[in-house]
């Protein structure tokens, strides 16, 4: 299987990228011809290719193998999890003892005890998906303890299914960008559309649309108002930028409507055709349900925004098409489900839900392909097969499961228990990215009997595993790439041998497999190539039932991508349109077929921490909070600009963006006056649950009061048996907080963060997670 040298491509979630060959090696990865805005983010996947941090071998953690040896169950007697050096081990041995780990645990406490979640991103391309791989093996071997929800948008994930029936507009089903920046004369974007997050997309992408959409914007005359702690959010010269304190959206939300009601300006016939709840919301707006009127003047001592500024706004969305739009970020919060409710609340007070380019939506700019306007195709994904076990855990509660087994919790309406997990297996995921609060998460960490992880650099997920198992890149497999938010499908071609031992996931899972006397179910006995095969004829089976035809695999193959055409403009539907226009024939599926403003089921929970409306609801940490008098500024830990997540922090392009080594921190100038910091100082990030260092860099791009570190710089603590070690590296979850955004969706609230920051005067410890850990032989 091989294209012509020029048709070469290579797919991943910020791109397709056509790789440049010099003597067997890449040198370079030029933009795929129709994507007019490509990301830079691809240049480092070629030096991380071989960078010393590259996993060559299997290798276990030394007193977890002693154990085994020796006979003994438990996690080892030595120092811990992420403090141990590792014995590399030939490939067999270690797919013996680890085929032996899940044998053992499915045996003693069935297949329950094993925890395969494996929450997160993978690479792009549906074969080599690491998680479907996981998920996959883990069912043919008799299943796993899963999770349900992500940590980009649970609480919204859980919050709109009570309120609109579904999950449109948070995931899909969007007014297309398009219809808004053509129709809508108004557009009020809370958290903004940083273009830096639409660099991304899951699966990949065929050509980035928001800096189209915004200069669209541009030329339609688009009023444009972003409200976020951030003005750089959004760029361009018909863009307001009005400034609010973080976590405090909900109360602006709401003294909108209160101007709304009290102006008589809410659309009282749209409210009584197609939503339920208004009389309730209305009293608790006008405070008649707690005495508290929800006036602007109100909402301004909460969230900083002039009353005058809120009403104005609320008065010109009403009098002219306008739409409602909010980053996921909002809802990464303490009660995160609130501005949500609220956001189309309003928009229903306002009766343009359903009207063209009118209403709300959800994460524009939280990633490249919402709102774009593409054919209704399923493409294909690998089968996972079916997992006997039904238990979950909401995916953001796993320090939770891990610290107290047995013990209840209330998620949703339902009173669970967290299970008792033995095994963690993770591909394709790094926990020790994405949790918050790190110090708490590796105490919890240290608990169960077997950690088993793949990866292919030692980050810090992989150093804090027993077992590890060296995975291929996207630069060393064939795969097939296509995303559902886009209009591509695409060949992502092996163009380097594997580095070391490395091994595809698929053949480490199928390897297991076959000891675990699964190979046939798990492998249906296809290669790789047969498997892409499959795939694609899924894929051309699904365009062809909407009326396109893709090419045959071989052509495909060489040519390396097909497109389907976008949906033309007249086919384009805004969200909620058909329940618009006929609310009783397209009921929602709520329990009143209607939008609730208002739900009885919410309610009917009980929870203080999501009443049956949206509420004010003073998150645990923000700027107005008692703990504010000790940590006084408000930690936004946002999407990184320069790599996806943690992924390829280890090569150039991410590197070239740190200063001393350390994540780069922003900070307003009054802050840094007040605390005599200098820009390029490295300081110190700290509070009650950790700390870690950051270069700093002054902006008054922020609000005062606020302070931005974006994720995924590698967690590199400093060694010994502090609980609290210092983080060297710039990785704010060693400070964000593991708490549920509420009872209700249990989502991570990571965005309410109070820290204070000073200057770090001491010897600057040199940040040591790029190089590969301790080795050591056997019993040494
Ligand atoms: N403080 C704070 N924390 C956050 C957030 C925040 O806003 N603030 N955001 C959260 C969000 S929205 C998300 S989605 C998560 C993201 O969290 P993750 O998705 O867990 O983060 P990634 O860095 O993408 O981790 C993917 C890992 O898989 C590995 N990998 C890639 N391809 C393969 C493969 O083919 N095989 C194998 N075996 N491994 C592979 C990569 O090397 C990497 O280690 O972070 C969350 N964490
Ligand atoms: N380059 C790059 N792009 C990415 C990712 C990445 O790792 N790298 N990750 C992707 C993933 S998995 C996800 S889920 C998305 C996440 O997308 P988002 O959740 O939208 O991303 P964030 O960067 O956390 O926040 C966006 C903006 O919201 C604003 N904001 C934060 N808190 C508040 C608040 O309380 N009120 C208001 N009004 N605004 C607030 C901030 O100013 C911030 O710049 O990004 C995706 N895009
Ligand atoms: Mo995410």
């Amino acid at each position: 299987m091989l294209p012509t040298p020029a048709n070469r491509l290579v797919a991943t979630h910020w791109g397709l990228y056509r790789p440049r060959m010099s003597g067997g090696n890449v040198t370079d990865l030029d933009p795929f011809e129709l994507d007019n805005d490509p990301a830079p983010l691809a240049q480092g996947i070629i030096e991380a290719h071989s960078a010393p941090s590259r996993i060559l071998r299997p290798a276990v953690r030394r007193s977890f193998l002693e154990a085994r040896e020796a006979g003994r169950r438990g996690p080892g007697s030595g120092s811990g999890r992420g403090h141990e050096p590792f014995v590399e081990l030939p490939f067999d041995e270690a797919l013996d003892l680890a085929a032996a780990e899940l044998d053992h645990v499915r045996r003693t406490w069935g297949n329950a005890a094993i925890y395969g979640g494996s929450y997160g991103w993978s690479s792009a391309g549906r074969f080599h998906h690491a998680q479907s791989q996981v998920h996959r093996f883990l069912n043919s071997i008799g299943g796993y303890t899963r999770s349900i929800q992500n940590y980009s948008f649970a609480a919204a994930d859980m919050i709109l299914p009570h309120v609109i029936g579904s999950r449109k507009g948070l995931i899909d089903g969007h007014t297309p960008w398009p219809r808004i920046m053509t129709q809508a004369r108004l557009v009020v974007m809370f958290g903004g559309t940083p273009l830096r997050n639409a660099q991304v997309g899951s699966g990949g992408i065929s050509v980035h649309i928001v800096r189209d959409a915004m200069e669209l914007s541009r030329r339609q005359g688009v009023r444009i108002v972003s409200v976020s702690p951030m003005r750089d959010d959004t760029l361009g010269d018909n863009v307001e930028w009005l400034p609010i304190r973080p976590g405090a959206d909900t109360a602006m939300l709401l003294a909108m409507m209160h101007v709304l009601i009290c102006e008589d300006r809410a659309d009282l016939a749209f409210l009584d055709s197609h939503t339920v709840g208004y009389d309730r919301l209305g009293a608790y707006v006008l405070g008649e349900e707690d005495g508290v009127a929800k006036t602007p003047e109100w909402a301004a001592a909460i969230c900083g925004v002039p009353a005058s500024a809120i009403a104005d706004l609320a008065r010109a969305m009403a009098d002219t098409r306008s739409f409602v739009m909010m980053a996921w970020s909002l809802q990464r919060a303490d009660f995160g489900e609130q501005p949500y409710w609220a956001a189309i609340a309003l928009a229903a007070m306002l009766g343009q839900i359903g009207l063209p380019g009118g209403g709300v939506g959800f994460g524009y700019a939280s990633a490249n392909g919402i709102g774009n306007p593409i054919p209704d195709m399923k493409w294909p994904s690998l089968p996972q097969g079916s997992n006997p076990v039904s238990d979950y855990i909401p995916v953001a509660r796993i320090a939770d499961t891990l610290l107290h087994p047995g013990e209840r919790y209330d998620f949703n309406g339902e009173s669970r228990t967290y299970p008792d997990l033995k095994l963690i297996y993770w591909a394709g995921g790094s926990p020790f990215h994405h949790h918050q609060d790190l110090n708490r998460l590796r105490r919890a960490w240290q608990l169960p009997e077997t950690v088993i992880v793949h990866d292919s650099w030692w980050n810090a997920t992989v150093r804090h595993a027993d077992i590890v198992f060296p995975a291929t890149t996207t630069l060393e497999r064939n795969d097939i790439a296509c995303s559902a938010r886009d209009r591509f499908i695409a060949a992502s071609h092996a163009v380097l041998e594997p580095a070391g031992e490395a091994r595809d996931d698929y053949a480490i899972f199928s390897a297991l497999a076959e000891r675990l006397g699964a190979a046939d179910e798990f492998t249906q006995g296809r290669d790789t190539e047969a498997w892409l095969r499959q795939l694609y004829l899924n894929a051309r089976q699904s365009a062809a039932a909407i009326g396109h035809e893709l090419p045959e695999f071989e052509r495909f193959w060489s040519q390396s991508v097909a497109m389907l055409p976008p949906t033309p403009p007249d086919e384009q539907r805004d969200l909620l349109a058909a329940f618009r226009a006929d609310p009783q024939g397209q009921r929602l599926e709520t329990p009143s077929g209607r939008i609730e403003l208002f739900s009885e089921r919410v309610a009917g929970f009980g929870y203080d921490d999501c009443p049956g409306h949206p509420a004010w609801i003073e998150p645990r940490e923000w700027l107005g909070a008692p703990l504010a008098a000790r940590y006084p500024l408000h930690l936004l830990s946002t999407q990184p600009a320069r790599r996806l997540h943690s992924q390829y922090d280890v090569g150039a392009h991410s590197r070239q963006g740190k200063h001393h080594g350390r994540e780069i921190m922003r900070m307003n100038p009054a802050d840094a006056a007040a605390r005599g910091l200098a820009g390029g100082d490295v300081v110190r990030l700290f509070n009650d649950r950790g700390a870690c260092l950051a270069a700093l860099e002054i902006s008054d791009e922020l609000l005062p009061g606020v302070v931005q570190l974006a994720t995924g710089a590698w967690y590199d603590p400093a060694p010994g048996d502090d609980p609290q070690p210092l983080e060297r590296h710039g990785n704010p979850n060693v400070l964000t907080a593991d708490i549920g955004t509420s009872r209700l969706a249990q989502g991570p609230s990571a965005q309410s963060c109070l820290v204070e920051v000073e200057r770090f005067d001491g010897e600057l410890p040199p940040v040591r997670v790029f190089e590969p850990p301790q080795f050591s032989s056997r019993g040494t």
